[in-house]
């Protein structure tokens, strides 16, 4: 199963962030050849390109690094309980050097096509600069998050200030004390940015289209005892993580919101308001995503806290959400940063009673006025789970491109393989738990996975693994129909596959997989205990 050639690998992996790292390290243990081709100059992924102020982790940082090494575990110290992005960086890269990594991994390579050659069963991987590989397994570990998307508004290109995409962020920090800010988007994103910005900035207008429910992140630095604390229970993080819907440290509670009397579901939620990470999110009442009456009662909750942290009132009715329910979106999780308004320094901007017209040469005019900036930050988003994919002119069997297959949503076996595209493995693609989920965790899953089916593979003598066209329906349909009691389905976001910036994805599409990751790893298992169930594997 080794190949040798300088160009031809057993494994072509696309992406050096947390998954494409991960499965290297796994790959090279059953002594595979593998080339890494990495975009950036660097590892990380993620963490590599989103160096705007104030990005961190929402995932408890200890619930987040790689559990598979116990010497990586007890080396590492995270200094805050929600660690931020230069830090996060220094774990792929130190994690990149104790295991070795980076000599197979090919940096300031962009992969633009990858076509499946039937005969020959491998893959041919092309790169941006035209320079070619082959392998004969192709892993993708592209990101969920790794394709921004600027605003199709008029005149981006016009401004003559400097400009930012908050997903590509310049490497050298930039200083905005005293300067006059742009901030357009208000999701999770935006909402760190503008609460870090804001505590230098000369002034700042924030421009929103779309409030969300933010809740306090409560993130603080690590003490000796509370990291001997962390490293001694290491096995029940992980382990917690494995019952976790979203494989956070927070589980539901067993009693129902709409059950609960008011006063003790007030002090429940107070309770929660104060705790840290996605406790409220995750940890609350079990009926709150899928029970309109139930998510009512958290909204109102969240939007009384609004009104009691912004001080003028027209502002903060500005900043409660109004077309959607507590947590049907991504939970921004903040640190001050509704205080922000409070700032005189701050003005927020709504675009739907005031849009903007353009963006001009020295600033962002609105229906209402003009405004001049130095810098605009654009925290507007992604072209999400899709992006990725849609950039790279994948071909499978006989040709078919698939952008074209994935043109009416994406179709998939357990989020990890495409009919007609044999030997090819989305690592976080499309219908897997991994794109809804403390990602470290799902990606740890997936790749070890993939690994025990290469390993079988190897045991057998077989070389050719490709989905069946029953269990890619099969599958496609199972994601669709758990996701249709969740709420989030009924509501606008990039869960749902909308994105108003880009033509074509104004339709429904589910992009994720709601039943959970613990419901995921047991159907995963179980066509692995089937004999891999649904994958056609031949020699
Ligand atoms: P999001 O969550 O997609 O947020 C993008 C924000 O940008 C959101 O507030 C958008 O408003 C706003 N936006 C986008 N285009 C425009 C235009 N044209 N005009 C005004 N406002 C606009 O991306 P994030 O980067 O914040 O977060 C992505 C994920 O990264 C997050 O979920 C975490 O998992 C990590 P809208 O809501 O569309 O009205």
């Amino acid at each position: 199963m080794t190949e040798t050639q300088s160009d031809n690998f057993d494994a072509i992996i696309i992406g050096a962030g947390i998954a494409g790292l991960y499965q290297l390290y796994r790959l090279r243990e059953l002594g595979m050849t593998v080339r890494v081709f990495e975009a950036g100059s660097d590892v990380g992924g993620t963490w590599y390109w989103n160096r705007y102020p104030g990005c961190r982790f929402d995932s408890e940082s200890y619930s987040y690094g790689y559990s598979f090494s116990k010497e990586l575990l007890e080396e590492w110290e995270w200094k805050e309980h929600f660690s931020g992005q230069p830090e996060n960086l220094k774990y792929v890269q130190y994690v990149a050097d104790k295991f070795d990594l980076r000599r197979d991994v090919q940096f300031e390579s962009r992969v633009s096509a990858c076509h499946y050659d039937e005969a020959a069963g491998r893959w041919t991987v092309t790169l941006e600069n035209g320079d070619q590989a082959t392998s004969r397994y192709l892993i993708t570990a592209v990101g969920v998050l790794s394709v921004p998307v600027m605003p199709t508004i008029e005149g981006v290109d016009d401004f003559q200030g400097e400009s930012f995409h908050t997903g590509q962020w310049p490497h050298d920090p930039v200083d905005f004390r005293g300067k006059r800010i742009g901030i357009i988007g208000t999701g999770a994103t935006g909402v760190q940015a503008i609460a870090e910005i804001a505590k230098t900035v000369g002034h700042m207008t924030v421009f929103q289209r779309t409030p969300n429910y933010c809740a306090p992140l409560h993130n603080g630095e690590i003490t000796p005892e509370e990291q001997a604390e962390i490293k001694a229970s290491y096995d029940e993080i992980f382990a917690k993580c494995k019952t976790s819907h979203g494989a956070f440290v927070h589980n539901p509670v067993r009693e129902k919101a709409v059950e609960v009397p008011p006063e003790e579901r007030e002090a429940f939620y107070e309770k929660l308001y104060g705790e840290r990470g996605f406790s409220i999110w995750m940890g609350n009442y079990r009926d709150i995503m899928v029970d309109e009456d139930a998510n009512v009662t958290i909204s109102e909750f969240i939007k009384k806290k609004i009104r009691e942290r912004v001080k003028d009132p027209a502002v903060a009715e500005k900043l409660i959400p109004f077309d959607h329910g507590f947590g049907t979106r991504r939970l921004p999780l903040e640190s001050g940063y509704y205080e922000v308004y409070n700032q005189e320094n701050v003005e927020l901007v709504d675009v739907r009673e005031t849009p903007i017209e353009r963006v001009t040469a020295t600033g962002i005019k609105t229906s209402d006025k003009e405004y001049e900036f130095d810098y605009i930050v654009y925290a507007t988003g992604f072209d999400a789970v899709l992006g990725a994919f849609n950039r790279i002119d994948f071909r499978g069997v006989g040709g078919i491109s698939l952008k074209d297959k994935w043109v009416d949503g994406p179709r998939t076996f357990l989020g990890m393989q495409v009919e007609g595209f044999p030997n090819m493995f989305t690592l976080v693609g499309p219908h897997n738990a991994a794109t809804f989920c403390n990602i470290p965790r799902c990606i740890e899953q997936n790749v070890e996975w993939v690994t025990d089916l290469f390993r079988h593979m190897q045991a057998e003598g077989l070389t050719s693994v490709a989905a069946t066209k029953e269990a890619e329906d099969e599958w496609t349909e199972h994601v669709h129909e758990t996701s249709e009691r969740m709420l989030f389905t009924k509501v606008d976001s990039w869960f749902m596959g909308i994105n108003p910036n880009l033509k074509g994805r104004d339709t429904r599409k589910f992009l994720l997989y709601a039943a959970g990751a613990p419901k995921y790893n047991e159907m995963c298992d179980e066509v692995a205990a089937n004999g891999y169930k649904g994958l056609t594997l031949s020699a």
